[in-house]
């Protein structure tokens, strides 16, 4: 197993004000794509580990960082409030530091934010709704039905995800560069294929989606941050779960 990093403690002003970025998450949540964009960007960062397994995210505490309750949350220094959003945090990011995503006067900029609300609101959306059915639907006895719905809706989005890469030149989802749409992408695409639905959907009709990920699987800031996550082997063409405690729950 894997081991993970321990946390390292956050870096304070004497007023205890933030000095770097401090990022909470747990093994595999959705912080794993703001970790991505973190070590891509080459910025230093504190980890706060957050214990899913005893529901640490629904604390007092920790909801005042987010009152949703959710993971991941990104502290900024300079920043007025915590951030909240995996989408809204890759956008302020790629803001902030120039980098991974098109400028807002690139023609590529409306193509780059509509991607990014795509993946935020819908197969983001989906996939968590996929993971954790009887939340969302307690009649146990169509679970079945609506996790099938839910798995068709995420095969047609990945779908509309691999006809752009197709027509766009690749091998990243705007072209030729990387930007924090194809992170997010890629963390979808993993969790698509392991966590909930596991085994129904895959990456055998998608090729264009597959040379993507294996392009990503290549780049050592992507392997450095699943690494740092407890994730082993491919991430992306070949996924397993993670095998760290606080992963579910
Ligand atoms: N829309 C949110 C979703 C975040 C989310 O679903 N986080 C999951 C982990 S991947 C979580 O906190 N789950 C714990 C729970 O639901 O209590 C985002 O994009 O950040």
């Amino acid at each position: 197993m894997t081991q993970i990093p321990a946390a390292v403690g956050p870096k304070l002003e004497e007023n205890g004000a933030l000095t770097r970025y401090r990022l909470h998450g747990s093994p595999d949540s959705a912080n794993l794509v703001v970790r991505m964009m973190l070590e891509e960007l080459g910025e230093a960062y504190d980890y706060v580990p957050v214990d899913r397994l005893t529901s640490q995210q629904k604390s007092p505490a920790y909801r005042k960082l987010n009152p949703q309750g959710l993971i991941p949350v990104l502290e900024v220094p300079g920043q007025d409030a915590p951030l909240f959003e995996t989408g809204a945090i890759l956008l302020f990011l790629s803001d902030r530091h120039a980098q991974l995503a098109p400028g807002a006067a690139s023609p590529a900029r409306g193509r780059f934010l509509k991607w990014l609300f795509y993946l935020s609101n819908t197969l983001h959306s989906d996939l968590r709704i996929s993971f954790k059915v009887k939340r969302y639907l307690p009649d146990q006895s169509r679970h079945q039905l609506f996790s099938d719905t839910l798995i068709e809706r995420i095969g047609a989005g990945f779908q509309f995800l691999e006809a752009e890469l197709e027509t766009g030149g690749g091998p990243c989802l705007l072209g030729k560069d990387v930007s924090c749409v194809d992170l997010y992408l890629a963390a979808c695409v993993r969790w698509a294929q392991i966590y909930g639905n596991s085994g129904k959907w895959n990456l055998a009709g998608t090729p264009c989606l597959q040379k993507l990920m294996e392009f990503l699987e290549k780049r050592p800031a992507l392997r450095l941050a699943c690494q740092k996550e407890g994730i082993e082997g491919l991430p992306f063409t070949r996924p397993v779960p993670v095998t760290l405690p606080g992963v579910t729950g």
